[in-house]
């Protein structure tokens, strides 16, 4: 049984109230560990481990304090099998996912801020003709908290926690009830590393309790949440009127453009990736899929066509799909293919739970596609977070843009073209924080990283980051000619 523990204070510890919660394996449906349910007064334990820790770790030399972030990098990369398998059982997803994906990634976000940390630097302003020179200081803010989604559960725990250390912060961070698991293999990697007692501190629980402890402390004065924009709306709520810093990553619901002149199978094969990797249930995922007439009946024939021939099974066999992260959430996504049914939509393959033998009790579904004629009804509106794509022709430019930002989001968009100008005019037009030009999920860390309207406020990555992980403070010198 795999048994979570907090981690406060440089101790694997139990929630002080010894409550627990079942930890759910995906693909099976079994019970196969559990967590601890936090509360106030674990975040609070945590609060001041962190507050006390603050007042060295921001003291630390950037050369220190890179070659520890360096540390746990390379212990990441060391322990790759063991967190791929746990990362693979704990959410569902493909076991070779999570090899090549999460976990690479994971230590290259530690590897990233150790060395993003040594280049940033401060500013400063000489205001000529004044005897005036301004400094301006970036102070790390003090105990800030970082919360993370089950999707993508280490990599996006350690895309916060990375440039929360890397500027100087001790963190408070719980990571989803659903996927605890890699969480806590990351503060015995800690430990190993020798990173000081309370400067990273890891509370587990429900939303409802440990989280909702976090963004309501009245001295943790930053959050970095990824989530569903629900969620996200509720934090601002709640945060906002202490004043907090936030930075809120949450839903998309993306269009994927193929005009007729792209490289046409290199877009199918990404299509398929961006349509369905992890089970569709990636922020940036391509569900909208809007595709030039001129090739639509082709495009179609091939894609559904490829489509049926993808290998759903259990997560550590070789699969193209594993099991989504939950029994409510397969629920949701098959509403949703009931729901594009009755408004219209014709379902071109998938749309049912997908039959595993070896795991009849797991949470499978078919990679689902949707041919829709109305771009807003529902299922083209709203985030369904499933392997689920909706398909539809369109026949001008102007026409294509419309449809791709009538939706209340803008995380990401993908555009098919070997026309550059156009590029460029969906590079301009489309309203999403990243568009992607033939390519998907293609990320240099130094670039922003979030979305515009519901998808979100702030940007992750690179000096951004560790903008948002700072506060800068000017000091004005006049001085004498
Ligand atoms: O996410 P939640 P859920 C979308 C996706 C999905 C929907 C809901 O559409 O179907 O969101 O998913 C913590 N105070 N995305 O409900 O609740 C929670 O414990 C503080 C998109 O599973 O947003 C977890 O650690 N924290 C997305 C984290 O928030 C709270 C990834 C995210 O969970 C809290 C995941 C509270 N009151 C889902 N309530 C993306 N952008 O990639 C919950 N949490």
């Amino acid at each position: 049984m795999a048994q979570v523990l907090n981690y406060i204070n440089g101790t694997l510890q139990h929630a002080l109230s010894g409550e627990r919660l079942d930890n759910i394996e995906p693909a099976t449906g079994q019970i196969y560990g559990s967590l601890p349910q936090s509360s106030d007064n674990d975040v609070a334990l945590a609060f001041q481990a962190a507050k006390n820790a603050f007042i060295t770790w921001r003291q630390t030399t950037l050369e220190q304090r890179s070659a520890l972030l360096a540390r746990i990098a390379d212990l990441i990369d060391e322990n790759l099998e063991r967190l791929a398998q746990a990362e693979s059982k704990d959410s569902g997803k493909p076991l070779s996912l999570a090899k090549t994906i999460d976990i690479p990634r994971a230590s290259s976000n530690f590897r990233f801020f150790a060395h993003a940390l040594t280049q940033f630097s401060s500013e400063a302003h000489e205001s000529v003709g004044q005897n005036t020179i301004n400094f301006t200081l970036r102070h790390p803010i003090g105990v800030v908290g970082c919360i993370s989604p089950w999707n993508l559960p280490l990599y996006l725990f350690t895309w916060k926690i990375a440039p929360a250390l890397a500027a100087g912060n001790t963190v408070v961070a719980k990571p989803s009830e659903l996927t605890p698991v890699t969480a806590h293999l990351l503060a015995e990697l800690c430990q190993q590393a020798g990173l000081p007692a309370g400067v990273l501190n890891i509370v587990h629980g429900t939303g409802a309790s440990a989280g909702q402890a976090i963004i309501a402390h009245p001295e943790i004065k930053a959050i970095s949440f990824t989530g569903g924009t629900a969620t996200g709306a509720h934090i601002a709520k709640v945060a906002a009127p202490m004043l907090k810093k936030l930075s809120l990553e949450l839903g998309g619901k993306n269009p994927n453009i193929i005009f007729a002149d792209c490289d046409y199978p290199r877009m199918l094969e990404i299509t398929l990736k961006s349509s369905f990797a992890n089970q569709g249930q990636i922020c940036l995922c391509g569900s909208r899929i809007f595709v030039e007439r001129s090739i639509y009946a082709k495009f179609k024939e091939d894609f559904v066509s490829r489509v049926t021939q993808l290998r759903v099974g259990p997560p550590n066999h070789e699969v193209d799909l594993g099991a989504v992260i939950s029994k409510e959430h397969r629920q949701k996504i098959l509403n949703y293919i009931d729901l594009a049914q009755n408004q219209g939509g014709l379902l071109l393959c998938g749309g049912n739970k997908a039959d595993v033998p070896q795991h009849p009790e797991g949470y499978y579904l078919e990679p689902t596609v949707i041919e829709v004629n109305d771009h807003l009804c529902r299922v083209n509106q709203e985030e369904i977070f499933g392997p689920v794509v909706t398909i539809m022709p369109f026949d001008s430019e102007a026409q294509v843009i419309e449809m791709a930002n009538s939706v209340p989001y803008g995380l990401s968009a993908s555009l098919w073209t070997s026309d550059l100008d156009r590029s460029m005019r969906f590079g301009q037009q489309l309203e999403s924080g990243i568009v992607w030009v033939n390519t998907w999920l293609n990320r240099d860390l130094r670039t922003p990283f979030g979305g515009v309207k519901a998808s979100g406020v702030g940007r992750e990555g690179g000096f951004e980051a560790l903008r948002f992980f700072t506060e800068p403070k000017n000091i004005c010198i006049s001085y004498k000619p």
